[in-house]
């Protein structure tokens, strides 16, 4: 069934009447659209542009969390979920939110096995699926909520014929048996001051607004040439377009190298979202970008300051439960286009959790 113009604004009004804000509305629609006909790549390896480039899809659902307890999604404690994958990093980031807000008590998680596998009998479509118990891969779980077997099946749960990608992070509403949100970005930013009625730590902000300039300015270059970057390296089709990416990430490493060579953090003395949004990059770095996304120029480990930084964050409280190397490993050792054997790389097993010098700028 397709979405006519005249349908779309029944619905938004509909959506208008249950208290959505205007800010709200357009990702409403696009949801909705996206619910009926809209067919898009199915998974990252589909992603592809002309000239051999890796070009990512932008995200579908996009709500959010509001403090009203009249809002469509209110901030609740014990109605969201949120789904992961220990070996994504932009999963990851939400998970380390989760922690480092002392959120966990309020909103439960769930993380899938690190081995895409079939997600249907009835077609070849290959995406995150859960294992059938907690035993058979430990870190990953069994759907609690809906016995779901993939992550696709919760997207199929939240809108009937979605043909887009099946990504996680998921935010999940238990109450409406839907997808809140499944872009990184904007659930940590809900994680950081949405929740704070229910968090443990809500005195913790990490975008706070004298900072939130600087944080999008470097979130922004890192982003594209650093956490996308990384992708861009490892799914190029072609020389040219890999030739661009690596040029273009270790020109954004150095850059960062300099900057936090000077200070504790990327924005000075404070841990805010643009450390958090490197970090996931940096951790997965030698151990699975250098390996199988060939970025392997330069190690992170051989950079003085981002080394020990990494190390910095990963020592945040909490911070380290939300890092399982063995599926960061196992997660992309696993793509199959990458890495066609299977064949884990043993090395290098860093241990973050030894000292380092970053206390220099206390
Ligand atoms: N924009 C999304 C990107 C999420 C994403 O790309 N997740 C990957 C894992 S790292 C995924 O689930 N891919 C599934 C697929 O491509 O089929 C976000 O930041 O939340």
């Amino acid at each position: 069934m397709s979405l006519t113009i005249c349908k779309l604004h029944t619905l938004l009004n509909a959506a208008v009447e249950v208290g959505m804000k205007p800010k709200q509305q357009p990702f409403f629609l696009l949801q909705l659209s996206f619910k009926h006909t809209i067919q898009m790549a199915r998974s990252a390896l589909d992603e592809m542009s002309a000239s051999g480039a890796f070009v990512r899809t932008p995200s579908t659902f996009r709500n959010l969390i509001s403090r009203d307890p009249n809002a469509p999604f209110p901030a609740e404690a014990g109605r969201y979920h949120l789904y992961i994958s220990y070996a994504c990093p932009w999963a990851s980031r939400c998970l380390a939110y989760l922690k480092v807000k002392g959120l966990d008590k309020s909103i439960s998680f769930t993380a899938v096995k690190t081995k895409w596998e079939r997600t249907k009998d009835t077609d070849d479509h290959m995406g995150w699926v859960f294992p059938s118990s907690s035993t058979e891969e430990p870190g990953a779980e069994p759907d609690p909520l809906n016995g779901a077997k993939s992550i696709r099946e919760l997207y199929e749960i939240a809108g009937i014929n979605y043909s887009g990608k099946f990504t996680v992070p998921v935010l999940w509403d238990k109450k409406l048996k839907t997808i809140v949100n499944n872009e990184s970005s904007e659930i940590i930013r809900m994680l950081n001051t949405d929740f704070n009625d229910l968090a443990e730590n809500p005195e913790l902000d990490l975008y706070p607004s004298h900072l939130q300039t600087q944080i999008n300015e470097i979130n922004g270059w890192i982003y594209d040439d650093i956490n996308n970057g990384v992708y861009k390296c490892g799914f190029a089709k072609k020389q040219e377009p890999y030739n661009e990416a690596v040029n273009q990430l270790y020109e954004s490493l150095d850059k960062c190298e300099e900057i936090i060579s000077k200070q504790r953090y990327l924005c000075g003395g404070t841990v805010t979202e643009a450390d958090i949004r490197l970090f996931v990059t940096l951790i997965r770095f030698d151990e699975a970008y250098a390996v199988y996304f060939k970025c392997n120029k330069k190690l992170i480990r051989e950079y003085p300051n981002l080394f020990n930084y990494t190390k910095d964050i990963f020592q945040l409280p909490r911070i380290s439960s939300s890092v399982n190397m063995e599926h960061i490993k196992k997660g992309y050792g696993s793509l199959s286009l990458i890495n066609p054997s299977g064949v884990i790389a043993q090395g290098p097993d860093i241990d973050y959790s030894s000292p380092h010098d970053r206390a220099r700028f206390s």
